[in-house]
């Protein structure tokens, strides 16, 4: 590992708790060397680790500024306005809610706002793409409301909209959720938003995956059809793991209230001190670059492993990811997963739509391109990503075949240190 993958050395903490300064250091070298192609995983700016790493973790601030029910808010005040104001001017958004600690609390505080238990919500089934919080029977979600599932078309793997337009109109869900985890073709927002309209529906979308797509134009806006839209900061978006929620104006004070004291108790100042540093740099120019490369290199993985013989859902990606149809080269998605982690390459097996294997085998891959392109990954380097996963995946059991990719991941990581050339480029710029 080379020094300048080391974030700021941990030197209190090596002295006060060795084990977990250990642990620590051993995933700065994991993803230092190693190649993180995870969808929904990013790498922060050494200034989004400072602003989460730092003294704001010890204030209490419950309310929101201005209106707390705590002393000595007055800088924790600041921090958290300049995340709103800034998270409303990159999405262009009326109101915004920085508190949510995760995607899934902004998801149920936009449902506690609108539906009473046992209310109607049709969301995209997990088994084609979506989330959990979209209505699995596991989840909060599947638990509190009725549930209705739309999902793809088996012949073309992408959404149904004309079947979702028939559940809709059937079964008048209170709530229409549009979003997913695992789809890698674009969401037609303003035909979710003409399809809820036909069925008096509230429109939520859930933007988790595609946010800095979005922040960018690189993918179309939800704000413009949707009463609500509800994101993580921490996949596309390149910020600290939180959650955040954003509506009309006229809802602002309901969804507040949800948030804080309906579902949370005290905001994690640090971190939406990190969400504020997050927005700072979506703002600038060079991070529509940034996300534009994202795409890039993820139609040249998809065409690599397309060419490599691989089936793509969908037959491609508009976005930042790919799901790759391992079965129909006889692997599952475990194994796929099990393979390439040996040999420094970073995925997660997913089930694809009409999955024949449980979840935990899945038949598929999901491929992401948003933290390599972080790393400084262009479209060469891709296409060498794809070749080592169809060499690797091409006789999965073969040590020595993986023993050689491991060396080459790591000449490629020693090239594309993570954070040498990550200093923040923000400072004195005004946004
Ligand atoms: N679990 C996340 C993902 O990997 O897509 C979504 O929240």
């Amino acid at each position: 590992m080379m020094s300048s993958d080391l974030p700021p050395r941990l030197r209190s903490l090596q002295a006060v708790d060795p084990d977990i300064a250990q642990a620590i250091e051993s995933e700065v070298e994991r993803q230092a060397s190693t190649l993180e192609l995870i969808a929904s995983e990013n790498f922060v700016s050494e200034a989004v680790l400072e602003a989460a790493g730092s003294v704001m973790t010890n204030k209490y601030a419950e309310g929101l500024p201005g209106r707390r029910y705590y002393g000595g808010c007055e800088f924790v005040d600041q921090a958290e306005t300049l995340a709103i104001e800034r998270a409303k001017k990159l999405f262009g958004a009326e109101h915004a809610n920085v508190q949510a600690h995760s995607g899934s609390q902004a998801n149920m505080a936009v449902y506690i706002t609108v539906m009473k238990p046992g209310e109607t919500m049709l969301g995209m089934d997990l088994a084609h793409g979506g989330h959990l919080t979209h209505g699995h029977r596991l989840n909060f979600s599947g638990k509190t409301f009725h549930i209705v599932s739309y999902g793809v078309r088996r012949d073309i793997e992408t959404i149904d909209y004309d079947e979702l337009e028939r559940i809709a109109i059937e079964q008048k869900p209170r709530l229409i959720v549009a979003g997913a985890s695992a789809y890698p073709r674009r969401l037609d927002f303003e035909r979710f938003a003409a399809i809820a309209g036909k069925a008096g529906a509230l429109l939520m979308v859930d933007m988790a995956h595609i946010a800095g797509l979005v922040a960018a134009g690189v993918h179309s806006s939800p704000f413009p059809h949707a009463d609500f839209v509800t994101t993580t900061t921490h996949k596309t978006l390149r910020g600290p793991r939180g959650g955040a929620v954003f509506c009309r104006a006229e809802n602002a004070k309901k969804i507040d209230k949800v948030v804080f004291p309906g579902i949370q108790g005290g905001p994690l100042m640090h971190v939406i001190a990190a969400k504020a540093v997050c927005f700072r740099e979506a703002l600038l120019p060079e991070f529509g670059d940034y996300q534009r490369q994202i795409v890039a290199n993820a139609k040249v993985l998809a065409d690599t492993l397309q060419a490599a013989g691989f089936r793509l859902v969908s037959g491609g990606t508009d976005t930042h990811l790919l799901l790759v149809d391992v079965a129909s080269r006889g692997l599952t998605g475990k194994q796929a997963e099990k393979s390439l982690e040996q040999a420094g390459i970073t995925v997660n097996k997913n089930a694809i739509p009409f999955d024949t294997h449980p979840p935990m085998v899945a038949s598929g891959i999901r491929i992401g391109t948003p933290a390599v392109t972080t790393r400084g990954l262009k479209e060469p380097e891709i296409r060498q990503v794809g070749q080592w996963i169809s060499t690797v995946l091409g006789d999965p059991e073969n040590e020595s075949i993986i023993r050689r990719v491991r060396g080459e991941v790591e000449e490629l990581t020693e090239k594309f240190p993570l954070y040498e050339n990550r200093r923040t480029a923000v400072a004195q710029r005004s946004v």
